[in-house]
Formats: structure tokens, C-alpha cells, sequence
């Protein structure tokens, strides 16, 4: 039916994807219906001066993706809406953008860093943002832009600048705002004044917006390459809270992991939890839609197998690395024996490089038995990963003082039946996986009900996954 589709455009920071969303109605209620339109790399390139992304290459693939979908669907696409990983932005002067986004895995943000806290201490900064201490939150990165500040009269996050690219228009989504380190938690609000003591200019701040704002058609000639001038809707830009958005729960006593190049792993709360505990055991709060707070914790997630794959195959592609990711997970699920457990929140596995090499050293300097061959290896990362994640759910329940019954598991990860697995028995809690595709379908249902071709609230959307999509269930093996 004409008007009843919408298309999703996913970054991720490994991959792009361009997804369609129909609703139609099945027994129990209103369904959606997906259909992958394009997937493309994310690669990221490295410059004389640092890590950025191909920004431009990601802009060029989706508008080809948008093309591809319109033409899948000539007339049917109601809207559009972006999202991506968080806290990266470009930097613009009179609309123009000054420079290539920075990757958050660039080195420079130490230096931001010690700026801000020479400013503002790590206590008071937590206290007014609730952020997790992550040395690429945009406040850091911001503070190491030295001169490129004076000059620049707007900062827009990658979600904010696409949709500013195709639709002329200059806002801040406030989900993904919530990553910057420079909006109040509580009144979700710029702080402005803390923008100013940490040397942050306000006037680059654009004007706040809620998830589900129309921005407008699509402009000038990205609507000749997209075909038409389909309206932008602003869903939950930060990819992190469209996955929650479209955690299919259906009981409330629930913790999350949206699960791929990150491990987002927390609960969705009323109100931010702004406490010493909080701040000591590194929980952030970020900003959900309908006002709630997505307290959570970053895992190092899948990036552990992504980037000790790039690191035995250089030459392979994506498809190619997660066929033979399958291989390896299978092999590794018959290791027997003690299987070596690392952090995996350390930070020395941030930057890319050599991962595996990294984790040998990482149990050499204790003095362990380090996992050898890959195997072993993949084996390890799963496990460290299982007891990072049922940690995070233990240590979150905690600070927030909320029992948790069931561990959704969203995203990428949750295809790994290893990780789901290992986490029940780690964790003694059930775990339910799926949807893969959760960031995308939170994505495409925000602008499913900003068109009011489903029902409101949160827990429509909810129901709405539900009834799309069916988990698998993992419980734990008996001790
Ligand atoms: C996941 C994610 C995380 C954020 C990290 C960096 O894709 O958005 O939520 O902490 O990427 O932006």
C-alpha cells in the first residue's frame, strides 16, 4: 500500500546497512516486515593526522542504498531516518564542514581528556553528565580540536550532520545529545554552563530535539539521487537506544546487551543513577526514548572477534571474516579444559592493531597461561566476554536496585549461540536473543509511529517487535 513503508539507514561501525520496514497486520496486532535493501563497509582510513572516517563514502552508499530502496518500492517510502554509533561529529563553519570526522578510536582524545578534567574533575563531571568515563565521549574530543573551536559555529553528531546534509536542517537528537558528556541528565538539557567550564563554546550546541520529529524532505540533488523527496523523520539517532527501544520484552524485570561492535549492557530506568557507585563502577547514563534512561555500561563487545579477525585476515572481506568467525566458534566451542578469562573492558583493546597479540601479553604480564592458536583464542574472547556481560547485569541491578530476571540480547552478538550460551551459565539468568536487526526495526517503528501507522508509547513498540520477531531462548546449564 502506498505511504505504509519506511526505510531505516543503520551505521554501524563496522557496517552500513539500508533496511525497508512495512507494516502489516498480523492476528495479535501490528507487525513489521524487513528487507535489507544494501549493506556496505564501514571502513575507517587513516590520515597523516589521525583516525577518521570515510565520511563522504559513508554519505555516497546511503544515498545509493536510499536509491536502491526507492526503487524497490517506487511512491511507497513515507520517510526516512538515520542512526549510528554515537559521540563522533563533524565540526561546521556558515553550513560548511571543516575537516573529516574523527574515528573515536583515534588517539588524540587523551589530550582532550586531561583538558577537561584540568577544568572540571572526573567527580563533578559525573555528577552533572552521568557519563561513563570513556576518553572519546564528545566532550573530550571537543576540547582536543584546539583552534578548529574559534572557529567553528556548529558541532553536529554523524546521525544529525547526514540528516542535516539531505534536509538543510541544523538539530541535535536528544538520545544521542545524551552521549556528548554536555547534557544534563535529569532536565535533558544542554548544561551550559558546563560547556563553558569546560571550554566548550555554546553557540556550536544546535537547538534539542526529540526522537520522532519530522525534519522535512529530503533537498536539492540528494532527492535526485534518492529519486524522490521523501520526508526525514529524526528517530533515536544514537544506534544504542533504537536497539533498546526494540528490545522485545514483554515483562519489565529485564536487563539489555545490545551486542555488536560495543556490548551496551544496563537496564532501562526512570531516572539516572548519579551516585559515587555508579560513577566508581563506570555506568553511564544515557537518554532513551520517552524520557528514559538507558543506564548502562560498555563491554568491549564484538570489536574482540571483528578486530583479531582484520588482524589473521587482512585481506578478507566482512562476508568472508564472519563465515570463517562461524568456523572458528564452532572449533572453539570444543575446547575443553580451563579456558583463559581476560577484561575485557581493559582499555589497552581499544585502538585497532594486533589484537591477539594483545591478549597473549595481557595474561603474560600476570603471569597466566595465555589461550593459544585461534581456537582458543575465540574461545577466550567468548568467555571474558560472558563474564564481562553477566557482570555488567549483576553490577547494574545492583547500583540501580532493580531485580533482573531476563538478559535480552540484541543485535550482531546475538547470532553467536557460544556467547548466548556461555552468558546464561555465567550469569544463572535466562537469556533471550534476538532480534538481530533490533537497532533497525527501533529505528523504522519510531517513524512508524511518528506517521501513526502504529499505535504510541514505547511498550506498543515493544509489542510490536514482539510479535515480529521470535528470541531464542538460552537457559542456564544447572551447576
Ligand atoms: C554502539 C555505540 C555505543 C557507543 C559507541 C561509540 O554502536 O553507539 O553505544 O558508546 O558506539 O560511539
Amino acid at each position: 500500500a502506498a505511504g505504509r513503508a519506511v526505510a531505516a539507514v543503520d551505521l554501524g561501525a563496522t557496517s552500513g546497512r539500508v533496511i525497508v520496514g512495512r507494516i502489516e497486520h498480523g492476528p495479535d496486532g501490528a507487525e513489521l516486515r524487513t528487507q535489507h535493501v544494501a549493506r556496505f563497509a564501514n571502513d575507517p582510513v587513516r590520515t597523516s593526522d589521525g583516525l577518521h572516517w570515510n565520511f563522504l563514502e559513508l554519505y555516497h552508499q546511503a544515498l545509493q542504498g536510499l536509491a536502491t530502496a526507492e526503487r524497490s518500492a517506487p511512491g511507497e517510502i513515507a520517510s526516512i531516518g538515520i542512526d549510528s554509533w554515537a559521540v563522533d561529529y563533524g565540526l561546521l563553519r556558515h553550513g560548511r564542514l571543516l575537516g573529516i570526522p574523527y574515528h573515536y578510536r583515534d588517539a588524540r582524545c587523551e589530550a582532550g581528556v586531561a583538558a577537561v578534567h584540568a577544568r572540571v574533575p572526573a567527580e563533578r563531571l559525573y555528577a552533572r553528565n552521568g557519563l561513563q568515563h570513556l576518553t572519546f565521549n564528545t566532550i573530550f574530543q571537543l576540547a582536543a580540536e584546539d583552534g578548529l573551536l574559534d572557529v567553528a559555529d556548529r558541532a553536529l553528531l554523524v546521525p544529525d550532520l547526514l540528516n542535516y546534509w539531505l534536509t538543510g536542517v541544523e538539530a541535535a537528537e536528544r538520545s544521542n545529545a545524551s552521549t556528548t558528556g554536555l547534557l544534563d541528565p535529569r532536565s535533558r538539557e544542554w548544561d551550559l554552563e558546563l560547556a563553558e567550564e569546560a571550554g566548550i563554546p555554546a553557540r556550536i550546541l544546535p537547538q534539542l530535539i526529540e526522537a520522532g520529529t519530522r525534519l522535512g524532505p529530503v533537498t536539492g540533488d540528494a532527492a535526485k539521487v534518492i529519486g524522490r523527496a521523501i520526508d526525514v523523520v529524526a528517530v533515536a539517532s544514537h544506534d544504542t537506544a533504537s536497539a533498546v527501544a526494540a528490545v522485545p520484552a514483554t515483562r519489565s524485570d529485564f536487563a539489555y546487551i545490545s551486542c555488536g561492535t560495543w556490548g551496551l549492557v544496563g537496564l532501562e530506568l526512570d531516572a539516572p543513577v548519579l551516585t559515587d557507585a555508579a560513577r566508581l563502577a563506570n555506568f553511564t547514563n544515557e537518554g532513551g526514548i520517552e524520557g528514559t534512561t538507558r543506564f548502562l555500561h560498555n563491554v568491549m563487545g564484538t570489536w574482540l572477534f571483528s578486530e583479531s579477525l582484520r588482524h589473521w585476515e587482512p585481506g578478507a572481506t566482512n562476508a568472508q571474516r564472519s563465515s570463517l568467525l562461524g568456523e572458528l566458534l564452532a572449533d572453539a566451542a570444543s575446547v575443553t579444559g580451563p579456558i583463559p578469562v581476560f577484561d575485557a573492558n581493559d582499555p589497552q583493546f581499544m585502538p585497532p592493531g594486533d589484537l591477539p597479540d594483545r591478549i597473549v601479553r595481557w595474561f603474560e604480564a600476570r603471569g597466566e597461561r595465555a589461550p593459544e592458536g585461534r581456537a582458543e583464542i575465540v574461545r577466550s574472547i567468548t568467555e571474558s566476554l560472558a563474564v564481562a556481560f553477566a557482570d555488567a547485569v549483576e553490577t547494574a541491578s545492583r547500583l540501580a536496585d532493580r531485580e533482573v530476571s531476563t538478559i535480552h540480547v540484541v543485535g550482531g552478538g546475538s547470532q553467536n549461540t557460544l556467547l548466548c550460551q556461555r552468558l546464561a551459565d555465567r550469569s544463572g539468568l535466562e537469556v533471550l536473543a534476538g532480534p538481530v536487526e533490533a537497532t533497525a526495526m527501533g529505528n523504522l517503528l519510531i517513524q512508524a509511529q511518528t506517521l501513526g501507522l502504529i499505535g504510541p508509547g514505547l511498550a506498543e513498540l515493544r509489542a510490536v517487535v514482539a510479535r515480529s520477531t521470535a528470541p531464542i531462548r538460552y537457559t542456564p546449564a544447572s551447576r
